[in-house]
């Protein structure tokens, strides 16, 4: 299991204080889909994904991304812990969802390129490292108990 120091907690810990959890998170799924035009194959039951902007105003889009942000906060608090908070989802990924976990990676780089975008001065190659510690941390948690 990963390690974080106290200085990469603070790091993690004050920016999330600062985000947006719907507005990041609508504009996180949103940019997955576009990006990575494969990942829409789990949303078929989103309506419109058939444009840029069909997708970014998509407002289911932003509902679940808002949940997935939600559900990555828990990890913000619970950093030593990723595994056993992630077990339930991971399960459901896997079995229910059918979710390849490669897809948990490129969602872990949208955030980092999210946030970036969001708070440009304050994301430091420190805070960056940090960041991009947690994002791996969670694909990782989240892939557990793939099987
Ligand atoms: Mg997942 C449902 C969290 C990445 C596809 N995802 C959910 C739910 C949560 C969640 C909390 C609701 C579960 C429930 O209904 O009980 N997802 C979550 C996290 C992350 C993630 C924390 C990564 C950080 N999800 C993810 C990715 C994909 C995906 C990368 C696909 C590309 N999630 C997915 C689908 C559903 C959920 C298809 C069901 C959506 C629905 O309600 O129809």
């Amino acid at each position: 299991m990963v390690h974080f120091t106290a200085e990469e907690k603070a790091a993690v810990v004050n920016l999330w204080a600062r985000v947006n959890v719907e507005l990041v998170g609508g504009e996180v799924l949103g940019r997955l889909l576009v990006v990575y035009p494969w990942t829409q194959r789990f949303f078929d039951n989103f309506g419109n994904l058939s444009s840029e902007s069909a997708i970014m105003g998509n407002p289911k889009v932003k509902a679940h991304g808002k949940k997935v942000l939600t559900s990555f906060g828990n990890a913000v608090k619970h950093m030593d812990d990723l595994r056993d908070i992630f077990a339930e989802l991971s399960e459901l990924h896997c079995d229910k969802m059918h979710v390849d976990p490669e897809n948990f990676r490129l969602l872990g780089n949208v955030i980092l390129i999210v946030l970036a975008t969001h708070f440009s001065k304050e994301f430091t190659p420190q805070v960056q490292a940090a960041w991009q510690k947690l994002t791996t941390a969670v694909a990782n948690a989240l892939a557990h108990k793939y099987h």
